[in-house]
């Protein structure tokens, strides 16, 4: 079934959503004017984001989010992430949240912040039947000591509404095992842990998310498919991969989806999930991307609930709460 009404009501969980990445051009565009700030070299003239490739979409994304500078102005793009995750059947979702963005790694800033974006989520959530966890993240790329920085914040307000820790970021930079002593604070708080890893970098960054992080889900992940033993140990661990084909077919990680490995990693046992990342972006949605797995590997209906079922089963929230979502 192709039918894009069908598969947009289509009860969906995503896992792996850059809260900032969510932001349509035309909510940043006018958040600029408001403010009367410049952005120069963010947008092409169709009003898309620009950007060429991995390094300087991370750039242009920096610069679209230096226009949000209040708590208000995260609770009106937490608003706006909600209407359009409902509008793509989305009933649960947790997105990735940076203290370094909001609130500069203060931890008095980012507690306003995070409490204007739980109140949005909260009031916004009820009407619009969709449920929303924070999971804070650190930036590779900003280096370990705002890392934990980053991770103090996750750790002060660890609790029912945030409910994990990450890392995004350049790949290219460092190691995993650099942020091991943010991560180890974040799990004593009770956090639950994701790191990108398999994107830019091959299966080793995979295994190191795992072995040194100790994470039990990996954003992206999709170049594990690339050793067969790290693959058996992925489905020995069940670990689950928050797989975001759009974004990597946008970024080039691959040419096309029909060359991308969700299939096999699928096929061969691994907890695959699926989500945006940054749809603006990348120009999809969930029901994009649901489409788009149905036209090239034929994913139906039953396949899609078991992808949901994956999904609600690897959230971060508590047991309660994943009670309540399928
Ligand atoms: C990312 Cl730091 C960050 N923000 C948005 N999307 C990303 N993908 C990888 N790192
Ligand atoms: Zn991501």
């Amino acid at each position: 079934e192709h039918d894009i009404s069908v598969i947009r009501a289509l009860p969906k969980v995503e896992l792996h959503l850059h809260l900032e990445g969510a932001a349509p051009p035309a909510f940043i565009r006018g958040m600029a004017k408001e403010k009367s700030v410049r952005l120069d070299n963010v947008f092409a003239p169709d009003g898309s984001y620009d950007f060429r490739d991995f390094g300087h979409f991370l750039q242009v994304y920096e610069a679209a989010t230096s226009v949000l500078a209040s708590p208000e102005d995260y609770a009106r793009l937490t608003l706006a992430m909600l209407e359009q995750s409902a509008e793509n059947g989305v009933i649960y979702s947790e997105t990735f949240i940076s203290p370094d963005f909001c609130g500069g790694g203060d931890l008095s800033a980012w507690k306003e912040y995070l409490q204007a974006m739980r109140e949005a989520s909260e009031e916004a959530g009820k009407s619009l039947g969709i449920t929303l966890r924070g999971v804070v993240t650190c930036i590779r790329h900003f280096g370990p000591d705002k890392a934990r920085r980053a991770a103090m914040c996750a750790a002060e307000t660890a609790g029912d509404w945030i409910v994990g820790f990450g890392m995004g970021g350049d790949e290219a930079r460092g190691s995993q095992r650099d942020f091991a002593y943010s991560f180890d604070m974040a799990r004593e708080a009770g956090l639950k842990l994701t790191s990108h890893a398999g994107e830019w970098r091959g299966p080793r960054e995979v295994e190191e998310a795992v072995r040194d992080l100790g994470v039990s889900r990996v954003g992206h992940g999709v170049r594990a498919i690339e050793d067969p033993r790290l693959v058996d140990n992925l489905v020995e661990k069940q670990i689950v991969l928050e797989v975001c084909p759009g974004s990597n077919v946008m970024l080039g990680v691959y040419p096309n989806l029909g060359a991308h490995p969700i299939e096999k990693l699928r096929e061969r046992g691994v907890k695959v999930t699926i989500s945006t990342d940054d749809p603006p972006f990348f120009h999809t949605s969930m029901a994009d991307e649901y489409e788009q797995l149905a036209r090239t590997h034929g994913w139906d209906a039953a396949r899609f609930a078991e992808i949901a079922r994956t999904s609600a089963d690897a959230a971060f929230c508590d047991e309660d709460t994943r009670a309540g979502i399928l």
